[in-house]
């Protein structure tokens, strides 16, 4: 799958690209795969999320990350041709997974507060890769997004509203800043680049998930950095 010069320059522009369709016809089984691991314990890494909301479902159905470090298939689906291919097109290098993830938010589950991914990952360029699992609107807590805001340099961090949010810390927002929810379909995948600002709310059905699969790459040629005072999560102030 080739990229069109709108969809590289659309990603250039405002900081994200929705690729429609690339796992169409994976995500039903991916789903499967990944509830039947969940229903086996925990597993090393595990984030349920801040312990001040008990009743949030995400820490029956923590979020799962760096499943390629002992699951095939994960290494399998990461390393997909497509989204090496796109990633690469999009970074102009040859991408690198560095971290892969399964968020199940199930009803009612929280979100993760907005922020930059190098506010967690030091290495520029970075993107992201969020793939959808289950359909993904509003009503599920969809992928929030700030158009632009990776031209916006790293940014402060700050106490997240964990009534929200299973993590506690994210970034300050600018005030001039438009966020944009982002409809998906099972197997549509948000290309998103490591400055810009996103997260979601909670997922306020009762009776609708909303799994997602997500890798992280950077480029052969990215570089470390390190974070000025204030603009990493582990500088939150206590
Ligand atoms: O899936 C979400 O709601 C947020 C995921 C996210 O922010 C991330 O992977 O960096």
């Amino acid at each position: 799958m080739r990229l069109t010069e709108q969809q590289i320059n659309q990603y250039n522009a405002f900081g994200f690209v929705v690729i429609c369709g690339v796992f169409e016809s994976l995500a039903v089984g991916m789903i499967e795969h990944y509830m039947k691991m969940r229903a086996e314990g925990p597993k090393p890494g595990d984030t349920g999320g801040t312990m001040d909301v008990p009743n949030d479902p995400n820490h029956e159905f923590p979020r799962m990350i760096n499943m390629h470090d002992w699951d095939q298939s994960t290494q399998y689906w990461a390393t997909a041709s497509d989204l090496i291919h796109i990633a690469g097109e999009l970074i102009d290098d040859k991408p690198v997974l560095c971290q892969t993830m399964l968020y199940f938010k199930p009803p009612g589950g929280r979100g993760q507060a907005l922020h930059q991914d190098q506010q967690y990952i030091t290495i520029d360029p970075l993107i992201g890769v969020w793939v959808a699992l289950d359909e993904s609107d509003q009503s599920v807590g969809q992928m929030i997004v700030i158009p632009k805001s990776h031209q916006y340099g790293l940014l402060e961090v700050e106490p997240a509203d964990t009534s929200v949010s299973f993590t506690n810390v994210q970034s300050v927002i600018p005030q001039d800043a438009e966020q944009v929810g982002l409809d998906m379909e099972p197997g549509d995948v948000l290309f998103f680049d490591g400055k810009m600002i996103h997260g979601s709310y909670r997922n306020a059905t009762t009776d609708r998930w909303r799994r997602s699969f997500i890798c992280h790459y950077i480029g052969e040629n990215s570089q470390s950095f390190v974070a000025s005072q204030g603009k990493h999560v582990s500088h939150l102030k206590a």
